[in-house]
């Protein structure tokens, strides 16, 4: 082979927004421009005060331009919360905090979106204006909503996540209008032809389940397979480091209730059987190997690695492990 010669990898992920935005960053590094793409969960998007917001999008795009705050892990870095302060004297109880400088990415996007462009041109839009050489892809253009019915009545996902922390008990979780939603131009296009896809470290009820039900994604994750493509699925569950960070502990506690809801204990083992027959390669967290033999019954080949994403370098390694699966 010549080796000046430039080896073009093209690797999708996806995913939702914390966990998976972690990754998108150092795959994007590890990557050349325009290698990476990203399909995301749009179920937890919402409108508020007549503004669209697309949480997981925005988590990735801040993320992939150095603006997300590591510490919230949303929203941008160093944003006030006026605008909030003011409705709060006006009155309203504004459960769900929106940054000022966040605001700007909801006034624009919906001033787009009431011109008659698609979610994903806007987000194309907000990619290139913010250098992000990565595409990031909603799953769909149309609206989808992930409703979690409760013991004590239905809630939209941010209403039970934020507004209701995450408590009330989980009965059931729906995925309106998936079944009738198209998947967004270039997203099972860039699942059939990529070298590698990743299903991200996101929750598989809440982020990755809104993705599968969108009709014609897991028909072009089986017929990549079926071409002989490798994919790839991270855990999002890891019981073998205990969990320190509040918000950590919130999102454990949520995904947890979620997957209970789906007759699913919260264990890597369990993501492995939500996921059965859509991935080869499952990556588990070394702190849970005594969980690898159950992983490889149902099909598996396991890989361990250090999936945590909180100290400097892991991200890097996380993304080398992935990328040496590639045939
Ligand atoms: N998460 C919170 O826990 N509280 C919030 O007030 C909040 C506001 C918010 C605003 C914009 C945004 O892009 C994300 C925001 N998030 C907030 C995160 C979000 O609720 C979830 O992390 C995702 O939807 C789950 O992927």
């Amino acid at each position: 082979m010549d080796p000046w010669e430039t080896v073009v990898v093209r690797v999708t992920m996806l995913g939702g927004g914390i966990g998976c935005s972690r990754l998108a960053a150092p795959l994007a590094e590890a990557l050349g421009p325009g290698e990476l793409t990203l399909v995301l969960n749009t179920g937890d998007d919402l409108w508020r005060y007549g503004l669209r917001i697309c949480p997981d999008l925005d988590t990735n795009l801040y993320a992939l331009c150095g603006l997300r705050d590591r510490e919230r892990g949303w929203g941008v870095a160093g944003d006030s919360f006026r605008a909030m302060e003011q409705l709060r004297r006006l009155g309203d109880d504004a459960w769900f905090n929106l940054g000022d400088l966040d605001l700007a990415t909801h006034l624009l996007r919906t001033a787009m979106l009431r011109e008659g462009a698609s979610l994903s041109e806007v987000t194309a839009h907000l990619v290139t204006v913010l250098g992000v050489e990565v595409n990031l892809l909603p799953v769909t253009d149309d609206e989808v909503a992930t409703r979690i019915v409760t013991s004590t009545g239905e809630l939209s996902f941010q209403e039970y996540f934020v507004q209701h922390r995450a408590e009330p008990e989980v009965v059931e979780v729906r995925y309106d209008g998936a079944g009738a939603a198209r998947p967004a131009p270039g997203v099972l296009a860039s699942i059939e032809g990529a070298d590698l896809v990743v299903l991200g470290p996101s929750n598989p009820v809440a982020s990755l389940g809104p993705i599968l039900a969108t009709p014609g994604v897991t028909e072009a994750l089986g017929a990549r397979r079926r071409a002989g493509g490798i994919t790839v699925t991270v855990t999002s569950v890891v019981n073998g480091i205990p969990i320190e960070a509040p918000g950590e502990a919130h999102r454990a506690r949520c995904r947890a209730a979620m997957m209970a809801a789906r007759g699913f204990e919260h264990r890597a083992a369990s993501v492995g059987g939500m996921l059965e027959g859509l991935a080869e390669v499952f990556v588990l967290d070394a702190a849970d190997c005594a969980e690898a033999a159950e992983l490889a019954a149902l099909g598996f080949r396991v890989v361990e690695a250090e999936t945590v994403l909180d100290a400097p370098g892991r991200g890097e390694a996380l993304a080398a492990v992935l990328l040496s699966t590639l045939p």
